[in-house]
């Protein structure tokens, strides 16, 4: 597959957004954001992703159907749910599979959820109340060759990323100065049943290529939101979204923990502000699963999932993939 392909075609009228794809028992399983039409207005705050619920999809072949399995997990069903179902991610452990999800709780405080199903369609049971310790968005789950499992998570503005430091919300919260280290994404190790982080999270440090760590003004590379780790050969790849700039970027690691060394572009800009994606091997190939806005007509929250195939160079760098 060397073209994007819209994963639910260009006129299906449902609108799915942070595709994160996951293998689970020979198949390929995409746990996506469903964006509706809430008629909220645009604002930085990103009120305007107003998703209440997540379905599940999954396909056989990368070139095959998809079926989609309906609603897993309704914001009514989540105990503390005050807002706004964004990015979501899977991860199986023992047999059962552990929803890891971004939620206002009622006082419209970011944090991060689970919820556990028997099966990779679901239907997910929400934890009585998010990870103890969670802040801010869009968690995404390596499990590692040794059996363990990292969470990844944070964004800037609208996933209230800049209220912290050194995992305390702020006074004031605001984003460092240009010169200063970026924020950074966020690292733990989850605990042996999963709910919760076995660690204090770390910063996930990305560094140019003097060994600095990028700044805050760097904004065409620092970190900004839709943190993803995978492995390939050995290396620890993690990409992420600069957010305002619209890139999806990529560094490179030893461990899982970093630091990181800045690498290069994954996916050039696409139509609609956000950009977001997942990285995975299925029946020997690499795919970008991904998003843009382009069969709204732009409409920056109802996003359409896409795949295209990957492609790495023989150093372990990736092809840059442009966006249409
Ligand atoms: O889908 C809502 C938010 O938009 C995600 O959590 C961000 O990563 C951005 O894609």
């Amino acid at each position: 597959m060397k073209n994007a392909k819209y994963l639910l075609g260009e006129n299906s009228g449902m609108y799915m957004a942070d595709p994160s794809a996951k293998v689970f028992q020979g198949k390929l399983y995409i746990y996506p954001s469903h964006d509706r039409e809430s008629g909220i207005a645009e604002n930085d705050n990103g009120d305007h992703f107003d998703m209440n619920d997540y379905h599940v999809f999954s396909m056989e072949d990368i070139e095959g159907v998809i079926t989609d399995h309906g609603v897993i997990l309704d914001v009514e069903n989540i105990p503390w749910s005050g807002r706004q179902l964004w990015d979501s991610d899977v991860a199986e452990k023992d047999g059962k599979y552990y929803l890891y999800f971004s939620l206002k709780d009622k006082n419209d405080i970011f944090h991060i959820g689970v919820a556990i199903a028997d099966q990779p369609e679901g239907p997910f049971v929400a934890q009585p109340a998010p990870i103890k310790g969670s802040y801010s968005i869009d968690p995404s789950v390596l499990k590692d060759d040794d059996g363990s499992y990292y969470i990844y998570f944070g964004g800037l503005w609208g996933g209230q990323l800049q209220r912290y430091r050194n995992n305390k919300a702020q006074e004031a919260g605001a984003e460092p100065a240009d010169n200063e280290p970026a924020l950074c994404a966020k690292v733990a190790r989850l605990s042996k049943d999963m709910l919760e982080f076995a660690e204090e999270p770390r910063d996930l440090v990305i560094l140019d290529e003097n060994g600095k760590p990028l700044t805050a003004g760097d904004q065409d590379r620092r970190f900004f939101e839709a943190s993803w780790m995978h492995k390939y050969k050995g290396k620890y790849y993690f990409s992420y979204s600069t957010g305002n700039t619209h890139y999806l970027q990529y560094a490179i690691g030893d461990n899982p923990y970093g630091p990181f060394t800045y690498k290069g572009v994954l996916l050039t800009p696409v139509v609609g502000w956000t950009t977001h994606h997942s990285i995975v091997e299925f029946k020997g190939k690499w795919y970008l699963f991904h998003h843009d806005s382009v069969p709204s007509g732009g409409k920056t929250w109802l996003r359409s999932m896409k795949v295209v195939e990957l492609e790495y160079n023989p150093d372990g760098t990736i092809q840059m993939i442009e966006g249409e």
